[in-house]
Order: C-alpha cells, then structure tokens, then sequence
C-alpha cells in the first residue's frame, strides 16, 4: 500500500485481542489502519503494547473476513442482504419455539463476547426473548470453576478477587503463564513489565507449572507439579498453616464462618500425604506455606492450569483460602475485589441471597447448571439426542466450540446433520460457522466501540476508558450491537422493528429499579426525566451512559455533580484513573450468612474426591498432557493473520529428552498422540522446559476442514487438540471440562 502521510491520521482503540486491555494508536489512511502502537498517555496501559496490537491493522484488513451476511440457499451458503438474513432467522426460530418450547433453542457465547460491547450488552435479551434453559459458553472450557468458588465464599460469582500485582510483596502464581497470555482473571497491561517491578522492589514470585515457562523462568521458584493436583498442593499448604499455627486473618476474622471446620476438612492433606501425587516434596511445601504466611503481603494467583482441571473448584477456593487464612484477602498488597465504574454502587453490608448450584440438569446427562450455563462438553449429545428439549436451533455468538470445546469432530457432526437452523455472528466462515445457515458478520474492530464491562471487574487498578470507532462504519456493515438487537426481534415476534427499542426497553427496565430503590441516588425521580438526560450517539452509548451515572463514581443524575458522565469520559480520551484497588469486604458479601463462608457445603460434599485422588496409582512411565499458549495466538481465531505466524507460534508436541529417548522420539520427527477421546499425528519438538511425564500440545488448531474460508489458516492447518478428549471428564462442581492432566500414549509415527 502506498504511504501518503499528508493523508494519515491517528485515533485511539482499545485493543480487544487479550484481557490486558491496552490503550493503542491506531494510525489510518483513508478508511484503513496502517499501523497501530502503544498509546503512553492511556491511564493504564501506559504505551505497552505486545505483537498482537501491533497486528490489529492485519487483522482488521484481514481480506478472509466476511462483509455481508451469508444465508444457505439450496443447501449453499450465498452472500446475502442484512434483510434476507434477519427475514430467514424471523422464518424459522419463532415456530422452533412455539412447537418445541425455549429450550429447543440453544445458544452458544464465545469468548470474544467479553471484549466487545456488543457481547456485553445483548446477550441477556437475546436470553431474555428466547426464555432458553440451554446456554453454553467458553466459561465451562476455562473460569467456571473461579465463577462457583467466589459465589460459594463471597455469594456472587462475579466478585473474583484479584492479585494485587503492583503491590504485592509475594506472589504463588498457579498454572498461568501471563508472559504468553498476557494475564487473566486479573487485567494488567504489560503483565510481564509488573513482574520484573515485583522483583525489582524485593518481592518474590513462585510459579507452579509443570513446563518451565517464559513466566516460569522470571520466577524466584518454579515448582514443576504433576499437572491435575494443584488441589491437593494447595490443600497441604492450608494443611500447613493450620498445622503449624501460621493462620492470621487479621481484620477479616469477624466477618469468617467455618474457620475451624475448614481446619478438620483438611486434615489428612499434609505435605507428606499430598507428595507423591504432587510429585513436590514436603519440604518445598511447607517452605510454600511458610513463605506465604511470612510476607508482609502476599496474593496467591491460579489460571487455566488450576481451573480446566478435575479439580477446577477446589483449587479455585483454596486459592482464595490462602488468601483469607493468610490476610492477604481484601487487603493492599494481597487479593483484592475491582469497583469498576459500571458495576452496581456499593451500599451498606447485608446478608444476600447466596449462590445456588444446581438449579436444574442438562437433559441427557443430568449435569448441574451452573451460573445458569450448561457445560458445553455436553453440547453435541444436547443436538443429537432424542426427546423433548432436544436442541433444534442454535444461536453462535463469537464462538468456534469445533475447535474449542471437546470431540470436535462429534460435535462438527451435530451442526451438521442434528439441526434444523443455525445462526453464527462471526467474522469468519470457520470449523463453527461454515454450518450456519446464517452468518451475520460484525464489523472489523477500527469501525467498533470499545468499552471492557468485562476486565474492568478484574482490573489490578480501577480506571475507566471508553473509545469509539476509530473509522466510520462502511455503508454495507452493521454495527454488532445493532446484529445482536436484530436477532432479539427476529425470535420475539417484533421483526421488522426499530433495533432501538431494544435500547429502550433495557434503560426503562433499570430506570424503573433505580427509582424504586430507596438506596439509588434517583430514589423517586420520574424515569422520563432521567432517560431524556442521558446522552449518547447510539443505544449502547446511553446505555453506557446509565451505568456511568449510576455506578460507584457516577454523578448520580445531579448527585455528584463532579462524577462520572458518558460526555465526561469522552472528555478523557485517554481514560480516568480511579485509584488502588481498596478493601470491600464486608460490603461486597452476599452470602446468606453474610460472611465468607469458608466451607460451603458444595465444597465439603466434594473433598472426598480429593482424598480419593491421593490413592491413585500412576505407572512410572504414563503421560499426561497439557496445553500451552504462544504470545501470538488467540484461541482459535488469530492464525489468519500473516503477521502472527510462524517462529514458535507453531502446533508440536513439547517433551521431554528423557521420554523422547525413551519413546524412540526426535526433534523435529513426528509423533502419534493417543487418548480415550481419539489420536493426532503432530511434530514432535524436544525440549527441557517441560517435565518428565508430561507432553504439550496448543490448542484452536485443525483448520483443516473443507467450506471454511480461512485461507492462511488453512496453509498450516495444526491439528485439534480436543480431538483427544471426549468430552465426558468434567470438574463436577462447575461442569468444566478436564482440558489439563489428560493421560496420552505418545509413539513414532510410521
Ligand atoms: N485444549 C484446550 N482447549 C481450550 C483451551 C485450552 O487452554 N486448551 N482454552 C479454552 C478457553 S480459555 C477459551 S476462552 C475457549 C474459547 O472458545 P471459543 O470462544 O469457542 O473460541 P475462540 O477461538 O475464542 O473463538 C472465537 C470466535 O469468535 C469470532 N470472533 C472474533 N472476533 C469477534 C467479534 O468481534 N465478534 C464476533 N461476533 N465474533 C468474533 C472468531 O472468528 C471465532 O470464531 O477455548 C477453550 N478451549
Ligand atoms: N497469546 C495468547 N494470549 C491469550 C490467549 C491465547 O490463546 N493466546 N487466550 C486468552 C484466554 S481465552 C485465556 S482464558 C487466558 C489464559 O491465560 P493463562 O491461564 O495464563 O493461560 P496459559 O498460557 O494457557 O497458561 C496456563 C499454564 O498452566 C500450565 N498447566 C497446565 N496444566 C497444569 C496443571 O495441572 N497445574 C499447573 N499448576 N499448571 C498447569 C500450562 O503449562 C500453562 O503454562 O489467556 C488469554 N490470552
Ligand atoms: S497485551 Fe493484549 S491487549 Fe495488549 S496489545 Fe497485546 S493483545 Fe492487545
Ligand atoms: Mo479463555
């Protein structure tokens, strides 16, 4: 492309492409981002920037990504008008309701949803219209198990604490790789950069990961855990604090039930007990728990390798248990809860409604929801299985469960043959959406909003930013908010209407709560008076505008006439900083004690699971795998992008010297992966950053199937590494499946 500067502009765009949510400079020409760098004046990210920002212009530009929608005609799908396509879901999806009933509608959220406003703001009426018990998302591929143990202690499952990374003193960091992954559940531009600062201020940090990761080698200590027991390894440095009368609470006590409960729960999980399963000897346990105790402050940290395991939830609390038992919980420099500025106001301490599990079961196999979602390991025998409740429709918003979620080849079959109708929203006709029989692609992310409603609630300091599109939308896109209010008339008998209303109907409805609410700022005002103040170019805007207004730095519709406006963030381009993280217990409680319940009964019920898991036997020469994640990757989506390939970003099988001599395996040779769920060919790549006993594959590879359009992708195609599970182990708790810690036969391939 020819470079004329006179023509070049610059806007700004929060980067959408990882939970770091960092502030970029997008440079564009005409209608085109040419390049994009890190905005140093943004509040938060400070002008940090990884490969995948500096990509977004590829990305954008990506000659692969759909313009219109395509609907299926004759059993081929054929670009098509916005009409013709929102005509053909208002056809079919009303009468799948009206004869089948809601939950023959299924809908499937992907990961995507959480980084656009978009995914934030529709997917509950979407719900709401459709009134389906069948819901699947990414969350039971990845956090479910976080979501439960935070509703089981705190009474919501989205009050997750966060590490307090810029403060801390001491940080046990549990199967996450942030120098990869850039950080998750715990939103902190240049994730790496705060590490090397811990280090440099005298903090320590202990990784504990079974490869010797880019993260694990900043790490003071790396303990290479056999993968799957991170339970019991947390569960024996509880033990320890107990044992050894390291427990300090310190201000938190008053507001701890079960303490002593939770002292006789686990008590046959001493080091001793937990070591050969671990394969960590005691020692270095006790020196973990003792370290913890003995920081000045200390957060301890667990991502995916802790949750996409048997025991996702029992980890996910006793992370948190740690936290407490240490008073490291709510407290500056330990594990801290966000007050992001479209959350709900803080009010006084009270006793909630608690967190229920269970409300009902999936149809086939009786699996617990959780959080009101349905595992979607379960998904494919969901479609395929007969009866009343059968899933006969899907809706798939921003997600390749194909590639993502287990046994994609069961499942690719399911869309294929099991449905009546199909609705992808998605940029790409991939593994997922290539089964549609429509496909409503959202705009590239320069002609898109950004607001993270999301990651603001997991943020390592409370900020707010907001960025509108940094190019006009084209004339034959649609915005994806709009996509989203679409579909929500199509399957509710309004078609045809203004998208608009959508808007309306959400900003009456909390309009309407807020001035019913004797603790609301508008307590008694006319909600007429209060929509007509708010301001904004698009629905979602004066959407944004309410929460703004509303939530705990608004300016509460005249309140606080210095707070928070929609126009006063839009003053700010490069965002409001709003402070530290700062204590919030007990006001953030909802349990029905109102206390953090320390030894939820869900949790107890489980524990002998636990205890069994110490007995298992292993043979000295099994595998397990594991999964790992390259800087330049994301999920399934990003090996379109020319920019992005290559180097190491690259689908092999990490092992070990050792195996490998054993198994007769060399670098660069080619290997056969055996599981339960199916077997893989890969190359093979020899490597001592990894732990005897253990083999790693990527995952969101296997582009290889026919009807995608992904032609760089499909180049070098990977292979699914969920083709090796089938689907049927799920951590129980929270229905998420066991991704980590699968056993595997590796052998020469022929
Ligand atoms: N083996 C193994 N499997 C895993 C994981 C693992 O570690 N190991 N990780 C799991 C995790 S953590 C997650 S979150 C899931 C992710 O699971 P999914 O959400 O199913 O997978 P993604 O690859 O993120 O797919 C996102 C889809 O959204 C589309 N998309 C991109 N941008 C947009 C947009 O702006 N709007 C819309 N509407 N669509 C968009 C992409 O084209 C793609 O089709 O995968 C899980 N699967
Ligand atoms: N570059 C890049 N960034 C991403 C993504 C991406 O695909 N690519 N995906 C995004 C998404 S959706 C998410 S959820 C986050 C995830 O963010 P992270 O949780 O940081 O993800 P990973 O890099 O997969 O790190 C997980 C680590 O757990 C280790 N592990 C595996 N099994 C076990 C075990 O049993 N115990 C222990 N202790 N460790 C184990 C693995 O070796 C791996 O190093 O990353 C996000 N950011
Ligand atoms: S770290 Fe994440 S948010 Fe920041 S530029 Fe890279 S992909 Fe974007
Ligand atoms: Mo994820």
């Amino acid at each position: 492309m020819s470079h004329d500067p006179s023509n070049s502009r610059t806007a700004l765009r929060i980067c959408p492409l990882c939970e770091a949510t960092c502030g970029l400079v997008l440079t564009i020409e005409g209608g085109t981002v040419t390049g994009a760098r890190g905005d140093r004046e943004d509040v938060f990210s400070k002008g940090f920037i990884c490969p995948k920002g500096a990509s977004l212009g590829g990305l954008d530009a990506d000659p692969d990504r759909l313009r219109t929608p395509l609907v299926r005609k004759d059993g081929v799908l054929t670009g098509a008008t916005w009409d013709e396509a929102f005509d053909a879901v208002a056809r079919a999806v009303p009468d799948i309701l009206r004869d089948h009933g809601p939950d023959s509608v299924g809908v499937v959220l992907g990961n995507p949803n959480v980084h656009t406003v978009a995914g934030a703001l529709y997917p509950p009426a979407l719900l709401a219209a459709l009134r389906t018990k069948s819901l699947f998302t990414a969350s039971t591929l990845d956090q479910m198990p976080k979501h439960v143990s935070s509703g089981l202690l705190f009474g919501d499952p989205h009050s997750i604490p966060v590490p307090d990374l810029d403060r801390t003193d001491h940080l046990l960091l549990i199967g996450a790789n942030p120098l990869e992954s850039n950080g998750s559940l715990c939103t902190a531009p240049d994730f790496p950069g705060r590490l090397k600062a811990l280090r440099r201020r005298g903090g320590t940090l202990t990784v504990v990961d079974p490869r010797r990761t880019r993260t694990a080698r900043l790490a003071d200590r790396h303990v290479a855990v056999r993968p799957g027991t991170d339970a019991l390894l947390l569960a024996a440095l509880v033990h320890v604090l107990f044992e050894e009368k390291l427990t300090d609470p310190g201000p938190l006590a008053p507001h701890l039930e079960g303490l002593d409960e939770l002292a006789d729960a686990l008590k046959d999980f001493a080091p001793e007990a937990v070591a050969g399963a671990c394969d960590v000897d005691a020692a270095t346990l006790r020196t973990l728990a003792r370290e913890l105790a003995a920081a000045p402050t200390a957060a301890v940290y667990g991502r995916i390798g802790s949750c996409t395991v048997d025991h996702g939830t029992l980890a996910s609390w006793l992370v948190d248990v740690l936290n407490v038992l240490t008073g490291n919980l709510d407290r500056p420099g330990g594990a801290l809860f966000p007050l992001s500025a479209t959350a709900r106001a803080p009010r006084p301490a009270a006793p909630g409604r608690g967190f229920a599990l269970g409300r009902w079961t999936s149809r086939v196999s009786g699996h617990p929801e959780a959080k009101g979602e349905l595992p979607v390991a379960a998904l494919a025998e969901e479609i395929t299985t007969p009866g009343p409740g059968r899933i006969r429709a899907l809706f798939v918003l921003a997600a390749n469960p194909v590639l993502s979620a287990p046994d994609g080849d069961r499942l690719d079959a399911a869309l294929a043959d099991g449905l009546d109708f199909m609705v992808s929203v998605d940029p790409y006709l991939n593994e997922t959406s290539r089964h549609a029989d429509v496909v409503l692609p959202p705009p590239p992310p320069a002609q898109s909003a950004h607001f993270d409603f999301a990651f603001n609630t997991l943020a390592v300091r409370n900020q707010v930013r907001y960025t509108r599109p940094a190019v006009p939308l084209d004339p034959d896109r649609m915005d994806e908010g709009e996509i989203l209010a679409r579909l929500v008339l199509a399957v509710s008998g309004a078609h045809g209407t203004d998208p608009a209303a959508v808007d309306a109907l959400v900003v009456d409805g909390a309009l309407g709560k807020a001035v019913a609410d004797p603790l609301s700022p508008v307590h008694g005002r006319d909600p007429a008076d209060l929509a007509a103040a708010l301001t904004g170019r698009t629905g979602a805007e004066r959407r944004l505008d309410l929460m703004l207004r509303l939530g705990p730095y608004g300016e509460g519709f005249g309140a606080d006439p210095e707070g928070l406006t929609l126009d006063r963030l839009l003053d700010r381009p490069h965002g409001i900083d709003l402070g530290p993280l700062a204590p919030r217990v007990p006001e953030i409680l909802r349990t029905r004690s109102g206390r953090v319940e320390l030894l939820p009964v869900p949790i107890a019920d489980d524990l002998p699971r636990l205890r069994r898991a110490l007995r298992e036997r292993r043979e000295p020469d099994a595998l397990v795998l594991v999964g790992r994640r390259h800087l330049r990757s994301n999920n399934s989506w990003l090996h379109n992008i020319k920019a992005l390939r290559g180097g190491s970003n690259v689908c092999t099988l990490h092992i070990h010297p050792e195996d490998a001599a054993r198994l007769g395996l060399t670098d660069g040779g080619r290997a056969t992966v055996g599981s339960g769920g199916g077997t893989l060919t890969v190359p093979v790549e020899v490597t001592e950053d990894i732990r005897t006993g253990v083999v790693s594959l990527p995952h969101g590879w296997g582009h290889h199937r026919p009807g995608t359009r992904t032609a760089v992708a499909a180049r070098e195609p990977g292979v699914n590494v969920n083709q090796l599970v089938d689907g049927s182990r799920l951590d129980p708790l929270s229905g998420t499946a066991v991704l980590n810690g699968i056993p595997v036969t590796v052998a020469p391939a022929h």
